[in-house]
């Protein structure tokens, strides 16, 4: 059940997460240094291979079982969001020629691949949902957004896409089926990012259209972009062009500048 919080409520529970991650920060560096000086296992101090462990049953019980974690109050109608990051959104212009390139199997040949090709008036017919969530981004700062679009989750029920054998997913089905990542890609190619598809398959990671109420503004990345609740906002792509799926990792333009790839909060 997805638990709705007054502001006086949320605001208490941040004040928590705070101090609670505060505490957890020191005993992470004090931690670590312990574990780097620990013996190897295949290259990694043991400590941090058994956490890695522990982390991937975790990730599939926080993701796997659609669990929502607290949702904060609506901002007004209107809200301006912050906007952070332009790369891959010189574009100008109309959006009548926009179009959503997904390619179903990226391992195959180029020329032997079955790309689907979707306008706007596909997507804004398919299933629908509106949810409030913290936005975070790496340096520093958040805000509450709400955001309007289709469900990742939806989006490949409805066309088939993202399964191997290329029928419709859906939550009955193991995750094993589905490719284990998914890329995505600004029209020019310039900004691109790569999730864990159980990231992707979280109910609050939507392909939205509008933001608080109003249609993507261009700098906020209409007319389609990422949201991704359960990452830092670098992950949140911008004027999506192209989505791809792939058993091995896709490239992610701020994992290559050195940031985590995973961007977990
Ligand atoms: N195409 C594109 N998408 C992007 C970025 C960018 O530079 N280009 N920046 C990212 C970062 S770092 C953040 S925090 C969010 C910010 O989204 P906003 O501008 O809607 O607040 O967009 C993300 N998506
Ligand atoms: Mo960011």
């Amino acid at each position: 059940m997805e638990t709705k919080m007054n502001k006086a409520q949320w605001r208490r529970k941040s004040r928590r997460a705070f101090l609670a991650a505060g505490a957890a920060g020191v005993l992470g560096v004090l931690g670590a240094s312990w574990a780097l000086t620990r013996r190897d296992e295949w290259g990694i101090p043991w400590p941090l291979r058994s956490a890695q462990r522990a982390n991937e049953t975790l990730w599939r019980n926080i993701y796997g079982n659609g669990r929502l974690g607290a949702t904060p109050p609506a901002p007004e109608p209107g809200t301006e969001a912050r906007v952070n990051g332009d790369i891959g959104l010189d574009y100008e212009g109309s959006h009548a020629s926009w179009r959503l390139t997904v390619n179903a199997q990226p391992e195959r040949e180029a020329g032997n691949r079955r790309d689907s090709v979707f306008t706007l008036d596909r997507i804004h017919k398919m299933p629908q949902t509106e949810t409030t969530e913290l936005f975070k981004c790496i340096e520093g700062w958040s805000m509450p957004l709400s955001y309007r679009g289709v469900r990742f989750s939806d989006f490949l029920a409805a066309t088939g896409l993202g399964t191997r054998d290329g029928q419709p997913w859906s939550p009955s089905r193991p995750l094993a089926d589905l490719y284990r990542y998914v890329g995505l890609v600004t029209p020019d190619g310039a900004y691109y990012v790569s999730l864990d598809m159980e990231s992707m398959l979280h109910p609050k990671t939507i392909l939205a259209t509008a933001m608080n109420g109003a249609p993507l503004s261009d700098e906020h990345g209409a007319p389609l972009r990422l949201i991704v609740p359960v990452k830092y906002g670098i992950k949140s792509l911008k004027r999506i062009g192209r989505i791809f799926f792939s058993d091995t990792q896709p490239p992610d333009y701020w994992a290559e500048q050195g940031y985590d790839w995973y961007a977990a909060l």
